[in-house]
């Protein structure tokens, strides 16, 4: 039997900006008030990045903390800080977020080739960044931009740098990566130890379509601005809410269960990892 779906929102990333997208929650306030819109459509986890007042991506502990504190405010929603940031941020910077102790956290376990840039995580970055999630009871979501990033992650496994169960998020389509295609994605599922959970991020268009496979394979969805803006081609999205809820729409044509956020911590086994900021 199929656990319940896990929907992720994704709601602001390092790279869209409000020009993109002039419905991109930015602030601290904005980005509350998002996460509280998707979690009232079915989102139980959210990723989260935070911005400068300019707009510009940061890993400001400092800002992350006053988001973090107006999201738990207002809902339970799992909290998962980025590590990455924006491409070409140092690794203290890029782990500021970390040392607030939220619940999760993201771990790339590779580098890749990002548009016309570098993501950049060699293995001294990425045994450093699982070593601080584990001394700070930090789950890690593994990111996989290829596959070979799996391979790389059951390396932290045997040094004991992460614990089993483990949690992927295959991150998909992004121009470097990984192409968001079926047979990549059947692939991918069939590359992580038995026992492990998964959800996936397509870029763009390619969002509805991985996360309309993800609710038929038993699989998690992660949808959002940070991976796509659209509703449609040419139809700007109106919110992250809005392409929550047509995920959840489809989950539960398919009789899907959407999880609450208590149930994606029994999902994750994230008991005893929460931290109220
Ligand atoms: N902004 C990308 C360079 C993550 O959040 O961990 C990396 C990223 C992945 O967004
Ligand atoms: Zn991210």
């Amino acid at each position: 039997m199929m656990e319940k779906l896990m929907i992720t929102v994704a709601l602001t990333g390092a790279e869209v900006s409000l020009a993109d997208n002039p419905n991109l929650p930015v602030t601290p306030e904005e980005i509350a008030r998002a996460a509280y819109e998707c979690y009232q459509a079915g989102a139980s986890i959210v990723h989260l990045h935070v911005r400068t007042p300019d707009g510009a991506p940061t890993q400001d502990s400092a800002v992350f903390k006053e988001a973090i504190g107006r999201i738990q405010e207002k809902c339970d929603i799992v909290i998962q800080v980025s590590t990455g940031g924006a491409v070409g941020m140092s690794v203290d910077e890029r782990l500021q977020p970390v040392y607030l102790r939220p619940e999760m956290a993201t771990l790339s376990t590779g580098s890749v080739n990002f548009g016309d840039e570098v993501f950049l995580n060699p293995p001294t970055y990425i045994e450093h960044f699982a070593r601080v999630m584990q001394e700070y009871r930090v789950k890690p979501e593994i990111e996989v931009f290829e596959v070979g990033m799996i391979n790389n992650a059951l390396r932290l496994l045997k040094k004991g740098l992460l614990k089993e169960p483990l949690h992927f998020d295959f991150v998909m389509g992004v121009p470097g990566g990984i192409p968001a295609t079926m047979k990549n994605l059947l692939h991918l599922t069939e590359s992580i130890p038995p026992g492990s959970t998964w959800t996936v991020a397509g870029m763009g268009r390619a969002q509805l379509f991985v996360a309309t496979a993800a609710i038929l394979l038993g699989g998690h969805a992660r949808v959002g601005f940070e991976d796509n803006i659209y509703y449609e081609k040419g139809v700007p999205a109106e919110s992250n809410a809005q392409l929550v809820e047509r995920v959840a729409h489809i989950a539960r044509i398919h009789s899907r269960g959407i999880s609450t956020a208590p149930e994606a911590r029994r999902i994750l086994g994230l008991d005893g990892y929460r931290a109220k900021m």
